[in-house]
């Protein structure tokens, strides 16, 4: 994969999104999203047949719009639909194993530590995703958090590896992750929740020139 792609990462399930979630991607593609991750979990997540359904329609969205379309944990329904990747945690399978599940598609691994990162590169991981960066109401049993020198330290060492920062990332403090040297900003409530979608998601591709 290019690291330009992971510019802006938007990040959502059904949950996440106060209008349909496929209105809300729409937008968000309108406002220069470069990636999309369906991340399907909380209360009153979708499953099954309906999940499914959803990941077609996000997946449709995103082909015709030219994006990746990745699915957060669930290999088997990203190999299912031929999904363009997944993104999976320390919890999961290791990359190497998701890899040859998937085919040609992207892996992307969350890392909390430089062990967990140079691990994923190790296992042939495409990016890694780094956080929480700043305090974040969505995702609840996160790790401590991070700021932005973890990422600076991730670079320093691997500078051509694809990093993306994530976590209460939002317009005022985004330009601070590309700074530190992440090759972009993955978000869910900055564009989800915000009034204006695609105006949030072109602040934040703006926040990274
Ligand atoms: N992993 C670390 S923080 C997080 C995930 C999935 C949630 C990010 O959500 P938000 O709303 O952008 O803070
Ligand atoms: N990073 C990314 C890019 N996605 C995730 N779901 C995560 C970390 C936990
Ligand atoms: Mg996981």
């Amino acid at each position: 994969m290019k690291s330009e792609q992971l510019a802006v990462y938007f990040i959502a399930g059904t949950p996440n999104c106060p209008e349909p979630i496929e209105k809300v991607l729409k937008q968000a593609i309108k406002g220069g999203i470069t990636m999309f991750q369906f991340r399907e979990k909380g209360e009153g997540a979708l499953t099954g047949e309906a999940k499914k359904k959803t990941a077609l329609n996000l997946q449709f969205i995103c082909r015709e719009a030219g994006i990746p379309f990745i699915v957060n944990d669930d290999i088997e329904l990203a190999v299912q639909i031929g999904a363009d990747g997944v993104h999976i945690g320390q919890e999961d399978e290791p990359a190497s194993m998701v890899r040859k599940k998937i085919k040609g598609g992207i892996v992307g691994v969350s890392v909390h530590t430089m062990e967990e990162f140079e691990q994923a590169i190790q296992d042939g991981a495409d990016y890694a995703g780094t956080g929480p960066v700043y305090p974040t109401e969505t995702k609840l049993d996160t790790r401590p958090v991070a700021g932005t020198a973890l990422i600076r330290l991730m670079k320093k060492h691997h500078p051509e590896f694809p990093v993306v920062g994530i976590g209460g990332i939002t317009i005022e403090n985004a330009g601070a992750v590309i700074e530190a040297g992440a090759d972009g900003v993955s978000v869910i409530t900055a564009i989800s929740r915000a009034d204006d979608p695609a105006a949030a998601a072109a602040q934040l591709k703006k926040a990274g020139n």
